[in-house]
């Protein structure tokens, strides 16, 4: 196995559905993975496929699963002022919904189905996008793959993004940071809670009808050996206090760990035959629950392209994957600003915040246009 038409580096979402799509269209394709599949089928990470993700992922044939056990959402809530405040998303936005449906699985899935080449802990050590040559390690020895494509999906840490030669970027970080749990107890509510309080944001999220997720703001240099489970569980209840009988129930904390938040951006997305999807190619904080979605919406398209075999197609790629990822990366950052308290915020901008969620309680206009990016615009 030393050639192949597309060689994709990196088996997260991005590069394991875009090496099904592919296989499907009978296109010839070896995906290189560094780490063992233990590691990437446990990873924990997002938890909300958006309507476009669930159709993509069904028409592929790798929803089966997702309809079985995945819970269908028609709502979040939101909670600030000690009250609560819905947003209904299939009222507002003619019938959409999310898929509360873990990242963890979607992976699991798409390497079930796997039908071509997957090697893993298989590092990518280099990619030529003139000469469309991958040089990686597997099992001690260096090989090299020719590829007429290279689709680099390795993530924000990969070598995809510095094998080209010129890229802009364009990036944000942000003064705090998110402390998840994953707890085995039920979880206290029906749909998901974005909670604004003065102590900072609070997300109450889940992974099935027996595990809850949740999340806390924190300051990006805090660590984990300051929040013995008693204060993680006070917090959230600080937090999530609301006016009313609504009581957070409490349960064995089964994983945690500590995010840092960025917003960045690197354009173009292709350079020569090397292209980029997913996380090697932009990052979103997670308040939109957009990267995952905007990993499937960029293999989706380069997909079609690529099995078009219609070079305008792959031309276009770029622009108009950027097109989706800029929607995306003003929507996770609005959402982002108005729940996450700055601790060296001025008190103005606090009351900003408030006046931004009671306008968006109360005015369908301001509603709807929250609803229509969280379900997640149309695919053109
Ligand atoms: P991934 O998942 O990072 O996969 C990249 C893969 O490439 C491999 N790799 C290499 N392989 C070979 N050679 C090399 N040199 C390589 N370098 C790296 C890595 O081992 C890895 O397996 O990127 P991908 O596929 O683009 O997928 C992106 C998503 O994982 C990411 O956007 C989401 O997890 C973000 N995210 C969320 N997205 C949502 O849509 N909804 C959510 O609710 C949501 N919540 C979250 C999130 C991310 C979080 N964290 C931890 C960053 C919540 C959290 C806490
Ligand atoms: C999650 O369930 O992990 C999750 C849900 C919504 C978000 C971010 C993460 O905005």
């Amino acid at each position: 196995m030393n050639r192949t038409r597309v060689g994709i580096i990196g088996g997260g979402p991005a590069g394991l559905l875009l090496g099904h799509l592919l296989d499907r269209a009978g296109i010839a394709n070896v995906v290189l993975e560094s780490r063992t599949r233990a590691y990437v089928e446990h990873r924990q990470r997002a938890g909300i496929l958006e309507q476009n993700t669930v159709d993509v992922l069904r028409e592929c044939g790798a929803g089966a699963r997702m309809d079985r056990e995945g819970l269908v959402h028609e709502g979040i809530e939101l909670r600030f002022d000690r009250r609560s405040h819905r947003v209904d998303f299939p009222g507002l936005t003619g019938g959409r919904t999310v898929m509360v449906y873990a990242q963890t699985e979607v992976v699991k899935d798409l390497v079930a189905l796997r039908a071509g080449p997957l090697l893993f802990e298989a590092e990518a050590l280099a990619a030529d996008p003139d000469a469309g040559v991958i040089r990686y390690r597997h099992r001690g020895a260096e090989h090299e793959l020719a590829c007429e494509l290279i689709v680099a999906c390795d993530g924000f840490h990969g070598i995809g993004r510095a094998s080209m030669p010129s890229v802009t970027t364009y990036q944000r970080d942000y003064p705090f940071a998110w402390l998840g749990i994953l707890a085995s107890v039920p979880p206290s509510c029906e749909e998901l809670i974005y909670a604004h309080h003065e102590h900072g944001f609070a997300l109450h999220s889940m992974r099935s009808p027996s595990v809850s997720r949740l999340y806390l703001q924190v300051d990006p240099d805090d660590h984990l050996g300051n929040w013995p489970d008693e204060r993680i569980w006070d917090e959230l209840d600080t937090r999530f206090a609301v006016d009313g009988d609504w009581r957070l129930e409490r349960g064995p904390i089964t994983d945690r760990s500590i995010t840092p938040m960025r917003s960045f951006v690197a354009e173009p997305m292709r350079s020569g035959r090397l292209f980029l999807a997913g996380d090697a190619a932009h990052i979103v904080p997670p308040t939109g629950a957009k990267g995952l979605n905007l990993a499937v919406a960029d293999v989706t398209l380069l997909a079609r392209a690529i099995i078009s075999g219609d070079e305008r197609l792959l031309a276009g790629y770029s622009e108009a994957a950027l097109r989706r990822v800029w929607r995306a990366e003003h929507f996770s950052a609005w959402m982002t600003a108005m729940f996450h308290r700055d601790h060296g915020q001025d008190p103005f901008e606090h009351r900003l915040q408030l006046a931004q969620l009671r306008y968006t309680a109360a005015s369908d206009a301001a509603m709807t246009s929250l609803a229509e990016n969280y379900v997640g615009l149309p695919f053109q």
